[in-house]
């Protein structure tokens, strides 16, 4: 046992700005033994020794970029040291290099990572350097957007709560970060439901070249989230050993044993630039710097271990020469090791796994009552609730008697609990954000509403930076399947906020799938896969369908999932192509039958249903069968869906084509209120008709 005194025994202060560092009463310190803090020490001197390292590597031209955490040591050992890796889970940021290693990181990873070899745990590569990721030690792959980490963590630790298991969630950033409104939103979803999260902010008073008081109200994070009822606080003087780990026991102690989650403010100093790309003399005065070295938490920590006499002078001479020989030894290994592999750059964009196969697949006849679209978006989450007891649903308003502003989810609270089907606070980026966490832990399987497409846009970064990357920039150690199924679409008078369409945006997104039923059979058996698939699905209800009579259908029974990629032909035809979905689906096939009656024309409507994946072979089939195509869609037209299909037609079955490829679609305008101007800006059956006369001119 260390011979270390208890420390102060203040409790956590309860002022709400917390300029004045906060010790707190225990004895987590005085428990530890020598060897533990022998190692601890020698944790601290490797993260320090490696960020030297790797800037040297980095002039030589071998690595191109770092980020260090070089005076963040003691705070983030102090953490980690608290935790259980392997059983509890980290969200570690870029300056984590020390919390990384304490947390199970071998030198010899960080120097594969550093000179992105293959083999490193985080991303073989692909991702950059100090972008911490180890499925083994529960350190889930990180991204470089500042702040999508913290929801995340907040899911993660909502699946620990539901799974019944005491595991922390670490998450961490620098106090510049908490600006970002997810940082908010997380500390309030964690707080209203006592998550056991860690949120560790290392305030080293810089954010690149921002200081602190252009950056927030008030001169701590401890005073800005004074209002979060159930949230505990700390401010800690982060170089200082003692007073960090006992902070760090505390809080992980309280996460543990369901009291809450904690925001813990380190203080620490940024020894180095904030990365290899900056240069702080050009913010930072030489008095500035000298001031921060004085504050070193490394020379502290050995003051203290000598103090305590665990160690001596000798000894921290002889350890970092062990560990600076080691880390030498790793780097001329690591560059020994391959590099990525070119050839696997598409591999793991999407799973490998096709969940519903394309082969032997054959449309049934469905025998069951006629429905409208939203019943049977109802009816497939009932079943797949049933199906997969850990799948959830949740989003605004989708629990209780009113099951969503458009009834999709009614009834499903009262019939799997409010455990499965449940509320969310009102904020986007929290929904998809909590899923992700959900969803890496690796059985849960998130169904989330969004209940407006317009609405979509607080969580665009969850879904373009996070939920989309995550199995690519891990190299497919890490994935979080989810369905995130959304509200899209006008013709309901909805005006410009109730009315979008986001198919353009979400097909330019590499990672998701991207999925648009036309119909109340294929909504429920492209649901049900969507729920059973191991990606991430944007799933597109269109409102003006929901209970619209052309797009019922007899019920599918429990048993039908459509293959995605798989287009459906909805009208057979012979001189002309149109390929649609969604909404306009049903106007195109009015359109073919007018124009079939009045020139004798026939018309194939292919109906896509699935976007990303697209079934190029059903539309290049009938392209080359026809010679001429229509691309119909609701979206507007520049940068549309459309486009995509045409650029695809002209390089693939250019030679067959009899004329130019046309598209009708929405206008280059927001879709306006009056019904007279919304009529004017979305597509009508008459628009498809006049482009069908043109080409059966042509
Ligand atoms: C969303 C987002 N905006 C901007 C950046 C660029 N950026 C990277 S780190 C950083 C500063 C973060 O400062 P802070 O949270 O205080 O952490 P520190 O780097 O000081 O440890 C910025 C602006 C980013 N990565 N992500």
């Amino acid at each position: 046992m260390s011979t270390i005194k208890n420390v102060k025994t203040e409790t956590t202060p309860k002022g709400s700005n917390g300029s004045r560092p906060a010790v707190v009463a225990g004895n987590a310190l005085a428990s530890l033994t020598n060897d533990q803090l022998t190692n601890t020490y020698k944790n601290c001197v490797a993260a320090r020794l490696l960020d030297n390292k790797i800037l040297v590597l980095l002039k030589q031209g071998k690595v191109f970029f770092h980020i260090g955490g070089s005076g963040h040591e003691v705070a983030q050992t102090a953490t980690a040291l608290a935790m259980k890796p392997g059983y509890d889970w980290a969200y570690p940021y870029y300056r984590d290099l020390a919390f990384s290693l304490q947390f199970g990181y071998t030198i010899e990873e960080i120097m594969l990572e550093a000179l992105h070899r293959k083999g490193g745990p985080s991303s073989n590569g692909f991702a950059m350097p100090f972008h911490y990721g180890h499925k083994k030690q529960r350190i889930i792959a990180q991204s470089s957007p500042t702040g999508t980490q913290f929801l995340e963590a907040v899911g993660t630790a909502m699946g620990a709560v539901k799974d019944g298991k005491d595991e922390v969630v670490y998450v961490s950033s620098g106090e510049g970060t908490t600006s970002q409104g997810e940082f908010h939103e997380a500390v309030n979803w964690a707080a209203r439901g006592k998550f056991p999260v860690i949120f560790l902010i290392q305030n080293n008073k810089f954010a690149i070249s921002v200081p602190i008081k252009d950056q927030m109200a008030g001169e701590s994070v401890y005073g800005l989230v004074a209002g979060y009822k159930g949230l505990n606080r700390y401010r800690v003087d982060g170089c200082d050993f003692k007073e960090m780990y006992e902070v760090a026991a505390d809080a992980v102690s309280k996460a543990r044993n369901g009291q809450g989650p904690s925001v813990i403010e380190a203080d620490t100093v940024r020894l180095l630039a904030h990365s290899s790309s900056d240069d702080q003399k050009k913010y930072r005065s030489n008095e500035e710097l000298e001031e921060d070295r004085k504050k070193d938490p490394i020379p502290r920590f050995e003051k203290l271990l000598a103090e305590m006499k665990i160690l001596k002078d000798s000894d921290f001479e002889r350890i970092k020469k062990e560990i600076q020989e080691r880390i030498d030894k790793a780097a001329e290994s690591a560059e020994e090791q391959p590099l990525p592999d070119v050839n696997d750059l598409e591999k793991y964009v999407y799973s490998p796994r096709v969940v519903v196969p394309k082969d032997g697949f054959t449309e049934p006849e469905h025998k069951g009552n006629k429905i409208v679209l939203v019943d049977a978006i109802n009816h497939a989450l009932a079943e797949e609730l049933a199906f997969n007891p850990k799948m959830v649903i949740y989003g605004e308003d989708v629990a209780g008697n009113k099951g969503g502003v458009f009834t999709a989810t009614k009834g499903l609270t009262a019939k799997f609990g409010e455990d499965r089907v449940f509320n969310s606070p009102l904020a986007e980026a929290s929904i998809v954000g909590t899923a992700f966490g959900l969803a890496i832990r690796g059985d849960f399987k998130p169904v989330v509403e969004i209940q407006f497409g317009d609405y979509i846009w607080p969580a665009f970064m969850q879904i373009r930076d996070e939920v989309a990357m995550l199995r690519f920039r891990s190299y497919n150690e890490w994935a979080c399947p989810m369905v995130i199924r959304v509200a899209v679409g006008g013709y309901i008078h909805g005006g410009l906020y109730h009315s979008q369409s986001i198919d353009g945006f979400f097909t330019h997104i590499p990672g998701v799938h991207v999925v648009f039923p036309s119909n109340a059979a294929d909504a429920k058996g492209l649901l049900k896969t969507a729920c059973r698939e191991d990606n991430p699905v944007i799933f597109c209800e269109h409102k003006g369908l929901y209970r619209q009579g052309f797009a019922s259908s007899p019920e599918p029974d429990a048993d039908y999932l459509i293959p995605f990629g798989l287009a459906k032909v909805k009208r057979a035809g012979d001189d002309i192509t149109i390929i649609t979905w969604g909404m306009l689906v049903q106007r195109s096939l009015d359109a073919a039958n007018k124009i079939q009656e009045k020139t004798g024309a026939s018309v194939e409507v292919i109906d896509l249903r699935t976007l990303i994946p697209l079934d190029k072979e059903t539309i290049l089939n009938s392209v080359r069968k026809t010679g001429k195509v229509l691309i119909v869609h609701e979206d507007t037209l520049t940068s549309g869906f459309g486009a995509e299909i045409a650029a695809i037609i002209a390089n693939e079955a250019f030679e067959r084509l009899d004329a130019p490829i046309q598209r009708v679609a929405a206008k280059d305008s927001p879709v306006p209120y009056g019904p007279e101007l919304e009529n004017a800006m979305l597509p009508q059956e008459a628009d498809i008709v006049k482009a069908l006369e043109e080409l059966v001119k042509y």
